[in-house]
């Protein structure tokens, strides 16, 4: 066989059985690089005489031109074979079912506040919200809590650092400054539920140093006692998910409101287990009552024009009574376990129609 043919026959065959593009590649260069085998054979044309030479060129030629087209033929399968099998391994498969188990829970105090809002927002209340750290009118003064309050005492109150002018800012002790915030800001009728954290300088087995509530206030011309009772009783019956609970309102104090009540529900307890409805037990939930004149005064708001009415709870208490977790501490702890256990299914969101608690 001739010289140039077998040399033909040989870079085909190598051409064919390159199994990536970089030996590919090095069939190339050994054919048709500088010093590849096909030019080498293209440097001697020089040496022969001009028949022969236009000859073994076109010769050469022809086999150079097929060299080059198996070349890029066998490249470009190469190429679709790699485009393949990189589709392959990064395939999605959309129709596999979403992962079994959520990664979180959702904190028994962050579900209840939901609940609750979602309860007073279905009655036509806003959420509103404002800063933790407050100063001493919007905490204590407009509150018409006195200066010898106790409330105020050192050992109640978080302080922060005296300030130039003496004052010091504290750690708001309730979210009554949301509302006072509120009747400063915006003119009547006013409907909102201000939930968050609060902090009182207290720890035992009933008290952590930070804790969460939720305040509603109603100001408008006419509100009056029998709106608050009637708004609070739809309020239990909806967040407990019984109805007809007894509900007892007792007088009380606060300096805020005049009258004041504390809520008690109707409960039952058989062998150490909590009913909430119809027994021989009471159980303090919220305190309330209409808003006192100086409250209304030190926001700017005429006490003859308007009146209303607020309460306030704890959410760790409510919480506490509705999933019956025993210990107030635990809240804090965050031990995944007690989360596994009295945690929520996130995305399942409370609504009053819906269901709260599911
Ligand atoms: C409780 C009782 C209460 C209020 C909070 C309030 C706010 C303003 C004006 C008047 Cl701006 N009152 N809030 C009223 C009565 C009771 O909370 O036991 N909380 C845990």
């Amino acid at each position: 066989m001739d010289n140039l043919e077998s040399l033909r026959d040989e870079m085909l065959a190598a051409v064919n059985a390159a199994a990536s593009l970089a030996d590919l590649d090095e069939v190339r260069v050994a054919a048709l690089g500088k010093k590849g085998r096909v030019t080498g054979l293209m440097k001697e044309l020089g040496g022969l005489d001009p028949d022969a030479r236009r000859a073994r060129g076109q010769a050469l030629n022809v086999v150079k031109d097929e060299l080059a087209a198996a070349l890029d033929a066998r490249r470009q399968s190469l190429e679709d074979a790699a485009l393949e099998a990189q589709l392959a391994a990064e395939s999605l498969d959309v129709t596999l079912p979403a992962r079994p188990d959520a990664q979180g829970m959702i904190h028994p105090i962050s579900q209840t506040m939901d609940e609750v809002t979602a309860i007073f927002a279905q009655m036509g209340f806003t959420v509103a919200e404002g800063p933790e750290i407050e100063d001493d009118f919007h905490n204590f003064t407009a509150l018409n809590i006195p200066p010898e309050h106790p409330a105020r005492q050192m050992h109640d109150t978080f302080y922060l650092p005296e300030q130039a002018d003496g004052s010091r800012y504290v750690l708001r002790t309730h979210t009554s400054p949301v509302q006072i915030r509120t009747m400063v800001g915006q003119k009547p009728p006013i409907r909102i539920v201000a939930p968050g954290r609060t902090y009182r300088c207290d720890s035992d087995m009933t008290h952590t140093p930070m804790f969460h509530q939720i305040e509603g206030l109603v100001i408008d011309k006419t509100t009056n006692f029998g709106h608050l009772k009637g708004c609070l009783i739809e309020f239990i019956e909806t967040y407990f998910e019984v109805s007809n609970v007894p509900v007892r309102f007792r007088p009380s104090f606060f300096p805020f409101t005049e009258p004041s009540a504390e809520v008690d529900i109707g409960c039952s307890r058989k062998g150490g287990e909590l009913h909430i409805g119809a027994g021989a037990d009471w159980l303090e939930i919220l305190g309330c009552g209409m808003v006192h004149p100086n409250v209304l005064i030190a926001c700017g708001l005429d006490p003859a024009e308007y009146q209303g009415f607020a309460f306030g709870m704890g959410i760790e208490r409510i919480a506490m009574l509705k999933y019956g977790i025993p210990d107030l501490r635990t809240f804090f702890d965050a031990d995944l376990r007690w989360l596994r256990h009295y945690g929520f299914v996130p995305l399942d969101l409370p609504t009053v129609t819906g269901g709260l608690s599911r």
